[in-house]
């Protein structure tokens, strides 16, 4: 399919490169960097190959969210943004920009946001998940109260929040103790993401501002796979929601929320995504540079699917939700 879109779609400045280097072997690292710090060569090569028309871009993970210095990690996050507005720039048919907030700071955070929507016509936000403040061992999630306000501008720009990954501190994540190689992609990030996510559902965020709009990425980060029992365990207790929000988790799934196919090209999981959250909320995506590009359009263009939905996860989704 020609005219694909991926929104989970990374590369890196000098300053967060190597929060990426754990996660690629030694031997691989120099290919890795190159595509992390480019825009315009391959990763263009590579769109036009295999039939992706636009990459929303995104800075690297964890990146500004692991930085406890609030200065350093807003001076960061304003660098980055620039330096995707340049690159955007430069060929904005085929880039467009997602901005990194330092959530250290919540009034920055939302300063920077307005400047990214209104001045640079960034479409939309991507954090990696919680943020360390001030101290390395103290994580914030967007579930806390100081957030509000950044979630009520988010519902007035109405943009877009794409919730990315990052490892929990093994020294709060006990159950990953001897056990490290757990961590990243294998599993840890899609454990500690979907966390998150179900932290936010449970909130009342979306009670207050019923239009915000949350993309997870991996298939869902497990979400879809466990969403009935999220909401139906032991039935014959009949249990109160032990949350603030007033609906059932799966409400807030199925209303506020969309998925992406990033880093999961599994058709099983794609079929279970679609009974439970239909293919207007599913997106293409393919997590460059960490995943191929050809793997996830290979897949994705060979999968028996009927032509309309193939044509709203890979392009009218993202069109219609990014106001492309
Ligand atoms: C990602 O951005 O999703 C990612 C990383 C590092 C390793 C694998 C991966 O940041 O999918
Ligand atoms: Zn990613």
């Amino acid at each position: 399919m020609k005219g694909k879109i991926g929104l989970e779609e990374h590369y890196a400045l000098e300053d967060t490169l190597e929060d990426s280097r754990p996660f690629v072997p030694p031997n691989l690292w120099p290919e890795a960097r190159a595509r992390l710090l480019d825009f315009q060569e391959r990763r263009i090569a590579e769109m036009d190959r295999w039939g992706m028309e636009l990459m929303l871009l995104s800075l690297n993970a964890p990146a500004i969210q692991a930085i406890p210095d609030r200065k350093k990690a807003m001076d960061i996050s304003v660098r980055s943004n620039d330096l995707m507005a340049g690159e955007i720039a430069k060929n904005p048919k085929r880039f467009q920009g997602l901005a990194a907030l330092a959530m250290q700071d919540p009034d920055h955070a939302c300063k920077e946001l307005e400047r990214c929507v209104k001045q640079l016509g960034f479409r939309g936000i991507l954090v990696n998940g919680f943020s360390q403040i001030d101290q390395e061992e103290n994580c914030v999630y967007l579930d806390d109260p100081r957030y509000r306000p950044f979630w009520a501008l988010v519902s007035q720009l109405d943009v877009p929040f794409y919730l990315h990954p990052r490892n929990p501190l093994v020294s709060q994540a006990t159950c990953y103790k001897g056990a490290e190689w757990l961590l990243g992609p294998k599993w840890g990030f899609g454990n500690e993401t979907a966390v998150h996510a179900l932290r936010l559902m449970g909130s009342g965020i979306f009670d207050t501002h019923p239009n915000l709009k949350i993309i997870i990425g991996h298939m869902g980060e497990g979400i879809p796979f466990s969403l009935w029992r999220i909401d139906n365990h032991n039935a014959w207790m009949n249990l109160p929601n032990p949350y603030p929000a007033k609906h059932k988790l799966s409400y807030y799934f199925q209303n506020n929320f969309w998925i992406t196919v990033s880093g999961n090209f599994c058709t099983p999981s794609l079929v279970n995504s679609i009974m439970e959250i239909g293919t207007d909320r599913i997106l293409f995506s393919t997590d460059w540079p960490f995943e191929n590009v050809d793997h996830a359009a290979k897949w994705f263009d060979d999968l028996e699917l009927n032509e309309n939905d193939k044509l709203k996860i890979g392009r009218t989704n993202a069109q219609k939700l990014f106001k492309l």
